[in-house]
């Protein structure tokens, strides 16, 4: 196999992943743009191995979008809606909190909840979801609002992101989730999401939930107009921050996804790009101790493949997406545990149920 790495020009990527020195943005485009994926795939799995072992995990969780409301409108997103749009919904704290207690027979260790940037809901409603789940649900960890929601909570609750970060957290919250990063370059941002939060500041806000203790994930929304070098610099960008604050839990690739959107002349990822921003991340992100084949979005076989491409993880049962299938997702909405398992072991690792921070709950 080495032969393989030298052969196809990366053996000095190989002996760095090996002493785990760290790769310049040089080296990453030069992983991004090798045409030998075997390759590649090897040099992320040296890294995965030191990371992870032979354990793959995956979690036991629900998500719930409590609205997709939303003043963003980013031209990527077929999620979000503007208000009286007949395609807008919103539900009640008592809404929420019924589609958390529909599921108490089933072992669930996390609630996944995200929604739009809604113009008018309070920042009370916002306290009261949370209060709502840990009442019905006591023991589950909350992992809520993207660090675009909590921006804006911030501004509508008129007090600092720390303020309403330790508010928030009182009142339930366990971690963040890595969604609304997509790309942090400002010319990305003009063109697709021009009204969203800043990359720099999605930065500020992940680092700020770090230093009170709170954990958070990252994402990168990748396959649509950002170049390699983009791609490099936001996971640059991640590196530096988990430099500072080693907050982060894991990175999560998503794969663009055209439908209902208005990039919709786009075409959907390819499989060889999909393994590639997984290797390339596990290779680059040498402080993030995990890295995620999210199988909503390139589905269960490639996120399966994805195992021996650098992901440690499969995300989760998950039980009703609705972001990635709004923008044409074929995959199911749900996966079982027991689908979860079979996937992971056939992979060739040991299967881990995990909580939310990475805790085992279960060895399979
Ligand atoms: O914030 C929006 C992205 C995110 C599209 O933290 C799209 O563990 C693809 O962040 N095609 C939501 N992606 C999903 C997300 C996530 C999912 C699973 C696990 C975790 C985690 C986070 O999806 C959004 C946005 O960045 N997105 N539209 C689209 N058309």
């Amino acid at each position: 196999m080495d032969a393989l790495v030298t052969g196809a020009g990366l053996g000095d990527l190989l002996e760095k992943m090996r002493s785990g020195e760290r790769l310049s943005r040089e080296d990453g485009l030069r992983l991004y743009r090798t045409p030998d994926l075997p390759a590649l795939g090897y040099l992320a799995d040296i890294a995965r191995r030191r990371h992870n072992g032979d354990k793959a995990y995956f979690i036991y969780n629900q998500h719930v979008n409590y609205s997709n409301i939303c003043t963003n409108l980013c031209k990527f997103c077929a999620f979000g809606k503007e208000k009286g749009s007949p395609l807008a919904y919103e539900m009640s704290v008592a809404e929420v909190a019924a589609k958390v207690r529909a599921r108490l027979d089933e072992p669930i260790t996390e609630i996944h909840m995200v929604g739009g940037i809604h113009p008018d809901l309070p920042y009370g409603y916002y306290l009261d979801l949370l209060r709502a789940i840990k009442e019905v649900r006591p023991e589950v960890h909350i992992q809520a609002f993207t660090c675009v929601e909590i921006a804006h909570l911030a501004e509508i609750s008129g007090q600092s992101v720390e303020a309403t970060l330790a508010e928030l957290q009182q009142a339930g919250l366990g971690s963040l989730p890595g969604g609304g990063a997509e790309v942090f370059s400002p010319r990305i941002r003009a063109l697709t999401c021009e009204r969203k939060l800043s990359g720099a500041g999605w930065i500020e806000v992940a680092k700020t939930a770090h230093r009170l203790g709170l954990r958070s994930n990252a994402t990168m929304l990748y396959g649509h107009i950002e170049t390699l070098d983009e791609r490099l610099e936001h996971l640059e960008m991640l590196r530096e921050a988990q430099d500072e604050t080693n907050g982060f839990l894991t990175f999560i690739p998503l794969a663009f996804h055209p439908k209902n959107t208005e990039m919709a002349t786009l075409s959907r990822t390819t499989g060889v790009d999909d393994l590639r921003n997984i290797a390339v991340a596990r290779c680059f992100l040498d402080n993030f101790p995990h890295i995620k084949a999210y199988w909503v979005m390139i589905g269960p076989k490639l996120a399966q493949v994805a195992l021996a491409f650098g992901a440690d993880d499969l995300d989760g049962t998950v039980k009703e997406e609705v972001i990635t299938h709004m923008a044409g997702a074929e995959t199911e909405q749900a996966m079982a545990s027991n689908r979860l398992v079979e996937l992971i072991r056939e992979a060739g690792r040991v299967p881990v149920e995990r909580d939310t921070l990475y805790n085992e709950i279960r060895v399979y």
